[in-house]
């Protein structure tokens, strides 16, 4: 499998609670490399951006509210198949449902407030990725 990047953005829910190191292990003991991390305060025009798939979705203005409400933690990781891998640490959206051992499962606080996002496949990650980050932050 091929070495890629992933966008992934710590939550506000997670932030709140100071669980970005918590956070930050799990990625590091799946093998995940953090390449790039700010820590960024977004308006509820922005998270209405970044979500923008998600517009006609009845909890829209919830999840933008939510994701501007307090700073997030975006970042870089790469690896072996790193987009699947970190859906698979993050574990399912809705918390109730995510796998033992999982981000979700051990810090998500609703389906709502599941403190991490992680890009689904290979072109919303590349999107993702330049939404956030320029090219020199991005060490090669
Ligand atoms: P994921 O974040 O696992 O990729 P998604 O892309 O389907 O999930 O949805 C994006 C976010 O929207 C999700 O992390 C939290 C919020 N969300 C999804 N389904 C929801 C629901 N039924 N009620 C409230 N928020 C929801
Ligand atoms: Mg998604």
């Amino acid at each position: 499998m091929a070495t890629e990047r992933t966008l992934s953005i710590i939550k506000p829910d997670a932030t709140r609670r100071n669980l970005t190191g918590k956070i930050n292990a799990k990625f590091e003991d799946a093998g995940l490399r953090i390449v790039a991390q700010k820590r960024i305060h977004l308006t509820k025009a922005q998270a209405g951006q970044f979500y923008a798939v998600h517009a006609e979705r009845p909890f829209y203005d919830e999840l933008c509210e939510f994701m501007a409400s307090e700073p997030v933690v975006v970042q870089v990781l790469e690896g072996e198949g790193a987009i699947a891998k970190n859906r698979e640490v993050m574990g399912a959206t809705n918390p109730a449902e995510a796998d033992a051992g999982t981000i979700r499962a051990e810090f998500a606080e609703s389906v709502g407030e599941n403190s991490v996002h992680g890009s689904d496949a290979p072109e919303t990650a590349k999107e993702e990725i330049a939404f956030f980050f320029s090219g020199l932050e991005l060490v090669g």
